[in-house]
Order: structure tokens, then sequence, then C-alpha cells
């Protein structure tokens, strides 16, 4: 494996319009932490960059709804976010904001390049405009009855009650949020971004050059968005907070938060340059830079396809790989701030991460749990029992057990210091552990490298375990009986001894190596019990059996993590039910039927069983010995299923990849030639008998239900 020269990593930059929960820390900032702790344990160049985004209509939204201004807001919520990151162990270069000027200036600056050059159309359309308050209307202030359910709690982008997507004019009797008043339609121009110019350059790039080494749900919905066909983006909106779009005579119009928050990668790197003495250019223009985006799957289009053509254009790298989580749900339901069923990371540095509730430990217990759940192929599910069994039937029984034995022992049976190891009496035993240690780090390079994070952790917990069974296997404990039946000097189970909690040592100092991506406070804790410098924690060190020398003095054991009580979870658990902003009661009318039917009458309660929801293709391949039958692997956003269908003689597999369909998503699984089947894709049959898809008529998320 070639290396490239140096390293981008970044993460999405939130909101700065309220505290972030769990969910967004799982998806996308301990994945990149875990990224970049390894790469500089590995001694490569790297810069980390993060920010709060500062613009979009989020922000004065949030301002009306507390009563303040935008300023106060972004204000208030930077430093709440970035104490957050900070206390949670996120090592940032640099923790930026998208308010400051050198960002307004990089954005403008990138947005006449590409004017001047004639990448960008103006349009004239007509939007919503709310003549009371003399104000054109984002998507977000207008408000109506949904086309889709009927709830009035629909917005020009968004229904709160049903999640369709949905734009302003859809919206069935719209009024302004800012005065109340019914809007008009009135002409504005806007710049826009064509993305269809760039088709094929996306399709060579993504879908060719990248379909195996990003993500297969990255891939899918780039692809989803390719077939769907590329419309021209507007990157400038009517508002009056954000940043001015640089053109002489566009009064009253910003530039588009998606076009200017992405930038903030290249100010907030810019901004680290300045502090640090150094030069931004390479990371943002020199081909041997590996640039990694960190990202949530509500973001994916932003950084797989518009940014990297605005970065194409502007004469910029693209990003090497952008690896995006699916959604984190909570306690069986899906995480969501209006209902308030979420974790917040204040609340958790509040209860567990504060001092006296036990500090540092706590934050990597946290990583912990959050990087064996982090929902990287699927969605996942925090549960408040699964974190304490992980913490408590693994960190502490596990890992922590190993490595406090091995501390205790060494005490007891050898004087506090690294005892000698004698080759000529080392066993199968001693030399499969020995190899384990070895091979240890290769395969959790591999994984960190492919961003499997659950994985190579798993692979860090699994080598303490083999340090467990190694000691249960030797049981210095009862050759100590030995020593002192014969006599307490130098007798043959005395070595035996020194060999066990020699090697238990090195394997120990290895531990703390390939932890320390993942969890760094327990590893720096585990430095400090070795009494050995930072230094020791260089990757290159992993698969070493002499990091400790013979003789030396090691500190007492310290307990590396505590236990995770049951009454600190029903704490949690009833606070979470407690804190729940019910979903209002929503009357959901049956759909009159017109045509007569053909299958005798269903009630609506008959109807309302059947689940269907909207999937991606994400995969298709033949059913071997099945004409008729293509098994299919179908993201329906929350999971990813196995479906097959018997369309095979209708479609090739390789041109239905990336299709929208409807699936009957709770039908009991049905095993088809040996294949089970979960889920059946809904087809219309025209009179000459040729099936085509039902699908919805733009591009929406995988899971949407259909009603
Ligand atoms: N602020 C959206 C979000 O927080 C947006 C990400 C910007 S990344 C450049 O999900
Ligand atoms: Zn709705």
């Amino acid at each position: 494996m070639t290396q490239p020269k140096r390293y981008l990593i970044t993460s999405a930059l939130p909101y700065a319009n309220g505290l972030k929960h769990v969910g967004h820390l799982a998806g996308a900032y301990i994945p990149a932490d875990i990224y970049t702790r390894y790469l500089r344990a590995q001694k490569r160049d790297v810069v980390f960059v993060c920010g709060s985004d500062e613009h979009g209509t989020a922000i004065p939204i949030q301002a009306a709804k507390e009563g303040t201004t935008p300023r106060a807001i972004i204000d208030k919520y930077h430093e709440a976010m970035k104490q957050d990151f900070e206390d949670l162990g996120m090592s940032f270069d640099i923790y930026h904001r998208t308010s400051e000027p050198i960002h307004h200036e990089t954005a403008q600056e990138f947005f006449t390049y590409l004017n001047d050059r004639g990448e960008l159309e103006v349009k004239e359309t007509e939007q919503y405009y709310d003549e009371e308050a003399k104000s054109f209307l984002a998507d977000r202030y207008i408000k109506g009855t949904c086309p889709n359910c009927g709830s009035d709690r629909a917005f020009g982008d968004q229904c709160e009650n049903c999640g369709r997507t949905l734009s302003p004019d859809e919206l069935i009797n719209p009024v302004s949020t800012l005065s109340g008043s019914a809007p008009v339609k009135k002409k504005t121009s806007h710049w826009y971004l064509p993305l269809g110019k760039h088709e094929a350059f996306l399709r060579e790039w993504i879908l060719k050059e990248h379909k195996d080494d990003w993500r297969a749900n990255v891939v899918g919905q780039c692809k989803s968005w390719i077939e769907g066909g590329l419309q021209s983006r507007a990157v400038t909106r009517d508002l009056d907070w954000g940043i001015k779009v640089p053109v002489a005579g566009a009064d009253g119009k910003m530039l588009y938060v998606w076009f200017d928050a992405p930038i903030g990668y290249i100010s907030a790197t810019k901004q680290w340059a300045i502090d640090n003495d150094k030069d931004w250019k390479p990371y943002w223009y020199d081909a041997d830079t590996k640039l990694v985006h960190f990202i949530g799957k509500d973001n994916i289009v932003f950084h797989a396809i518009i940014f990297p053509i605005m970065l194409k254009l502007h004469g910029n790298i693209l990003p090497s790989n952008v690896p995006s989580n699916e959604f984190l749900n909570l306690e069986g339901d899906k995480m969501s701030t209006s209902r308030n069923w979420k974790l917040d990371m204040r609340d958790y540095i509040n209860d567990f991460v504060k001092k006296e509730n036990g500090g540092e430990q706590c934050v990597d217990m946290l990583r912990y749990y959050l990087t064996q759940i982090a929902p990287e192929t699927k969605d996942s599910e925090f549960m408040w029992k699964g974190f304490q069994d992980a913490v408590n039937s693994e960190l502490v029984s596990i890992f922590g057990n190993f490595i406090n034995r091995t501390w205790v022992l060494m005490h007891k049976l050898c004087g506090g210091k690294v005892p000698k190891l004698h080759e000529e009496l080392l066993d199968d035993t001693d030399k499969e552990l020995m190899k384990e240690i070895g091979n240890a780090k290769s395969k959790i390079e591999n994984l960190l490298e492919d961003f499997k994070f659950r994985e190579a952790l798993f692979e860090v917990i699994d080598l303490s375990r083999k340090g467990n069974q190694y000691m249960q296997k030797k049981e210095p404990w009862i050759k100590a009986k030995k020593t002192t039946d014969d006599g307490p000097q130098s007798t043959e189970a005395q070595k035996e001894i020194d060999n066990c909690l020699h090697l238990c040592l090195q394997l120990s100092a290895n531990l703390a190596i390939l932890i320390n991506p993942f969890l760094p406070f327990t590893a720096k804790k585990m430095l400090h019990m070795m009494k050995v410098v930072e230094k020791m924690l260089d990757w290159e060190n992993a698969g070493k059996l002499k990091l400790l020398s013979v003789g030396y003095a090691l500190r007492a054991p310290e307990l590396l993590f505590r236990k995770i009580e049951d009454d600190e979870i029903k704490f949690q658990v009833e606070k979470l039910k407690a804190g729940l902003v019910k979903k209002e009661e929503q009357k959901v009318e049956a759909p009159k039927s017109e045509t007569a039917a053909l299958k005798s009458e269903i009630v609506f309660d008959d109807f309302a069983k059947i689940d269907l929801r909207v999937g991606t293709i994400v995969t298709a391949e033949k059913v071997e010995k099945a004409d008729k039958l293509l098994k299919l692997s179908v993201d329906l956003g929350f999971e990813t299923r196995t479906i097959v269908s018997g369309i095979a003689l209708h479609f090739k597999p390789e041109d239905i990849i990336g299709k929208q369909v409807v699936v009957v998503a709770n039908l009991a699984p049905r095993k088809m030639r040996g294949i089970e089947s979960n889920g059946m894709i809904l087809m219309a049959e025209n009179k000459d008998g040729k099936l085509h898809f039902v699908n919805p008529d733009s591009i929406i998320n995988p899971g949407a239900p259909v009603n």
C-alpha cells in the first residue's frame, strides 16, 4: 500500500442551533476521531478539521424560538458544542466557525471563481413572498397542510408528521410563519449550479472508480441521484442571514447554506495553518493528499455529489472517501429533537463524565459502546441496557480484568517489576500468545484503513480476551503455591510465573497502543501504570514483544473502568420516557375508494396492516437455476433487506441498481430457492404483460412510508 503524503480529515459541521446528541457523535465524530488518532500514531501528516455551521434558516428560526438574535444563538451554541466535543475527547486540530470573516471571504471567492467562469447559471422563478414582512420565504418559513397525510404541521421542505419531503408548492393553504398571512408568488432570480453538466464525470468517478472502495450505502444513494436525473440546484437564497452573494446589485441575497458550509472545511484549514505557521494549500490542491469526509447519511449527496463538483470546478482535490453512517435509534425509537427522544452529549457528560460520577473513564465507556454499535452499514440501536452490558461484561470483565489481574499478580509474584523471560521454557501456549500479539497489528490496521471501526475494536477486545484465556491456562497463582511449598527461590515454577507475567505485561503494552485510537483516556491511564512516556503508543510499536524492559518497576494497579449499576440505567430510561413530547394525535382518514374494488372490499384497518416503504435497490443478481428470479438487496433506510423477486425476465440486474421501489416491508419472510426473502416489491403490469416499477416521482429517503 503506498501511503499518501498527507491527510485532511473532516467531520460534518453541526448547525449551531442546539445541543447535539449521541447519534450525531456516533455518526460523524467518533469514527473520524478514531481514524485521525490512528493516523497520528502512525506519524502521518494529518489535519482534522471541524467547526460550527452558523448559517441557514435553522439559525434565525431558533433565534425566534428563543426570542433573541441569530448572533446570540450561534455564539451560545458554538461554545456549547465546542465544549461538548472537547469533553468527549474529539481531537480536532481546529474547531472553527463559519461566521468568521476568513470563511465569508473564502466562500465568496469560491462563488466568484465559479461565476466568473460561467459555471453557474442565473434563473428567474416565482417564489413565495410575505407582503407584510416584506420578505421572500425560505422553505422552512412556510407552513401548511400536508398533501400526503393531511397534518397541519407540514413545512415547505418536509412534513413533521409523516416525514415526507415536500416543496413549498405542494403545501395546501400555505401560510407564512413570519406574519401568519398567506404568501403571494413573486419573481426572483437566483444562481444555480447545473449538476446535469457533470453527469459523465460523476458516473466515471463514483460509479466506476469508487464503486468498490466506498460504502455501498454511499454509492447506492449517489447512483439513485444520478439515475434520477441531476437537476440544477440553487446556490443562493433570499434571506437576511448568511454570506452575501458577492455580485453588485444582489442585495438581500445570500449564499445557500449548503454552498458555504462545506467550504468551511477549507477556511478551517486556512485558519489552522495561520495558527500553526503552516501552508494550507497542499491540503486542498496537492493530489497526494487524502481527503476524507465523515458524515451521517442525510449529508451524502452534498459531500459525494455537489461539493465534489464545486471542488473540481475550483481546481481542488476530490475526496478519497466519504464514510457515511446510517442512523442511531434510541431505546427502540428514532432519535428526535422535536420529540425530545434523545440523549444529548451534554446530558451524558453531566450524568457520567463529571468528576464525581466517574470522569474520563466514562468518556471512554461511551466511545466504546458507540463504536461497538456504530451504524456503519445499517441503522442501529442505543439501548441503556446494552450500554451497561458492553461496559460491565466487556470493558470491565474482559479488558479491565486482564490488565488488573496482570498488575496485581506482577506485584504479588514478581516484586512489582517486569520479570525475566526464560526463553528455554517457552511452551506452545506461550508461543501461541506471542503469535497473536504479532498478528493483531496488521489485522486492526487493515480494518481501520477500511473504515471498519466496529470490527477493529472487536479485535482489540478479542486480544485481551486471549490474554485472559492464556492466564487461565497458565494459572500462575497455582504455581505460586509451589514456589512457597518448595522454597521461594529460582525454582522452575517461579520461572514459569515470570514467563507468564512477562508476556502478559508485553501484551498489556500492546493493548495500550491498539486501544489508544478508540479509548485514548484508557491508554493514557495504562501509560501511567507502566510508567512509560507517550512515545510508546507509536503505532509502529504494536506487535513488539520487548516494550517493557526487564527489571523495570511499575506502578500499582488502578481500575480502568467502573461498573454501571442497575439504578443508573433505570434512572436514564425513566428520564428519557418522562421527557418525551408526545406526537400530536393525528387523525388519519381512510382513503375513499374510487374504482370498484376487484378484490372483495377491505376495511381501513386491513389496509393499515400493510407496511409499505420506499426502498433503494443496492445490489441485484440472478438466482441460480431460476430464470425468473432476481435476488435483490434493498436499502430501507433502517436496514438493508434481501428480497427475491420474480422480475428476471423483465430487467437486467445491472440496470436496476439504484432504482427506488415500493416494498411491502412487513410481509412474513419466505424461502424461495433456498433464499429467505424478506418482503415484496410492488410492480405494475402493463396490458402487454410487461412489468414496471411503482416508484416515487422524485428521489426520497429510503424507508419513507407509503400511505
Ligand atoms: N450542518 C447539516 C447537519 O448538521 C449540516 C452539515 C454541514 S457539513 C458541511 O446535518
Ligand atoms: Zn404529512
